[in-house]
């Protein structure tokens, strides 16, 4: 593939952000490069999300990457809260005025839309490490990486770091114009896919004595969990038959169904982040998804969050281009960012209701189960977790 020296978007990163709006940008005939360090087999297996908002699918049928999505993803009406041994559904369509999710895996929708780009367009180099992204105060920002070895440069008329939390895009920014706000947990997420039919109909979060645990699934025959471990814990440590006692002591419930069993054939152990980088832009280089915000993922935003930011961006792009106005452009940074807050809010907001902190008090504890009690009892708590779930519509905001 040749390298191209000059496009009017460069976009850093091939995750769900930097494909999606690479995908959107090429139906709206918006010039573009994607630059992707690791390789096409890496990014297209990385284990990551596995729930889709309606504004996810929406703009995923839109950009005419949904094809596989409708034929193999699974649309959810709602989810079970389980804790003091009792199982709780959340209906969504009925509190959210009809809204659901879908559980289709981020590999999937990442595998899709390289596929898309790989037969339409536009260029997606792989192995291309981005070095530094300069001259973001001027109207040709450079993007300098390397490829097999060699050095090259993209100039653009914008970039657009998609390049995640380790990215390198937020340091085209002088020190001192963007301010970071984070915070950590002290606990992580032990994950696992099991070669195993999920046991329940639909993902089931529960709060137990023992800790935090959750049963989400890839497809009919493959299996999704969740467990919380303590920070730094090794992922090679724990043999697969005491994941699945652990997982089941968790999950017991009066009535409920066991786990059913098989090989794990992945694990990795996630730590947990809240973190959002304001502006969300400096001169003409952008920030979206996870390059520019991080929430722990028990609310199921972070795919969701990254394809909200390209969204905008994309439909600011294309304004651009049709009216010569870069208002939207302009006003991206704050739209995005209410809705990025109240994501974060919600987000720590299921972490810190559904996880057993270490040392945490007995207090503590009757808080969360008072709360879940109240969201087990109160359609008005009932609702306001759907609306968050399902991907509420800010006011002003449009799909
Ligand atoms: P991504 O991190 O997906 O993509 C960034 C891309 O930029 C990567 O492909 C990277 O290789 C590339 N890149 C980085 N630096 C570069 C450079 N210098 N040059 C070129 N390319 C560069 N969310 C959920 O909702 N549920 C989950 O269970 C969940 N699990 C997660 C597990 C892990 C380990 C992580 C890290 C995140 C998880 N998330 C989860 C959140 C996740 O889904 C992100 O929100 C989502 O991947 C965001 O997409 P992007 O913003 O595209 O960033
Ligand atoms: C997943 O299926 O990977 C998943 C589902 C819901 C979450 C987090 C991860 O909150």
């Amino acid at each position: 593939m040749s390298h191209p020296s000059r496009t009017q978007v460069g976009i850093v990163g091939a995750g769900p952000a930097g494909l999606l709006l690479a995908r959107q940008l090429q139906v709206h005939g918006v010039d573009c490069v994607v630059l992707e360090s690791r390789d096409r087999d890496y990014v297209e297996h990385r284990q990551r999300a596995g729930v889709l908002e309606q504004g996810t699918v929406d703009a995923l049928r839109a950009a005419g990457a949904a094809d596989r999505l409708e034929r193999e993803g699974m649309p959810h009406d709602g989810v079970e809260l389980r804790f003091a041994r009792r199982g709780h559904r959340i209906d969504f369509p009925s509190l959210t005025g009809g809204r659901r999710v879908w559980v289709y895996a981020q590999t999937e929708v990442v595998k899709d839309l390289i596929a898309l780009q790989a037969k339409e367009g536009p260029p997606l180099l792989f192995e291309a490490e981005v070095r530094a992204v300069e001259d973001a105060d001027t109207e040709r920002p450079v993007i300098r990486y390397t490829r097999a070895g060699r050095e090259h440069t993209l100039a653009c008329d914008w970039a657009v770091g998609c390049d995640g939390y380790h990215g390198v895009t937020r340091y085209a920014a002088p020190q001192g114009a963007l301010s970071t706000y984070e915070r950590g947990y002290a606990y992580s997420w032990f994950g696992i896919l099991a070669d195993a039919p999920p046991a329940y109909d639909e993902l089931v979060y529960a709060h137990s004595e023992r800790g935090f645990a959750l049963a989400s699934m890839r497809s009919a025959q493959m299996s999704r969990l969740y467990l919380q471990v303590p920070n730094g814990t090794d992922p090679e440590a724990l043999p697969d038959e005491q994941i699945w006692d652990e997982l089941d002591a968790r999950f017991a419930a009066d009535g409920a169904r066991r786990l059913n069993r098989g090989p794990i054939i992945a694990r990795a152990v996630l730590p947990m982040r809240s973190s959002v980088t304001e502006p969300m832009r400096h001169g003409r280089v952008l920030l979206a998804g996870d390059a520019a915000h991080i929430v722990p993922p028990t609310g199921a935003k972070g795919l969701n969050l990254a394809a909200a930011d390209v969204v905008v961006l994309a439909r600011a792009f294309a304004h651009l281009k049709d009216t010569g106005s870069a208002d939207l452009l302009d006003a991206y940074s704050d739209t995005c960012l209410r809705r990025v807050w109240r994501a974060e809010h919600f987000s720590h907001f299921m972490t810190s209701t559904l996880h057993r902190a270490p040392e945490q008090s007995e207090f503590d504890t009757r808080l969360q189960l008072s709360q879940l009690e109240r969201i087990a009892t109160s359609p008005h708590a009932a609702a306001e977790l759907a609306v968050n779930y399902t991907g509420l519509l800010l006011p002003g905001e449009e799909r």
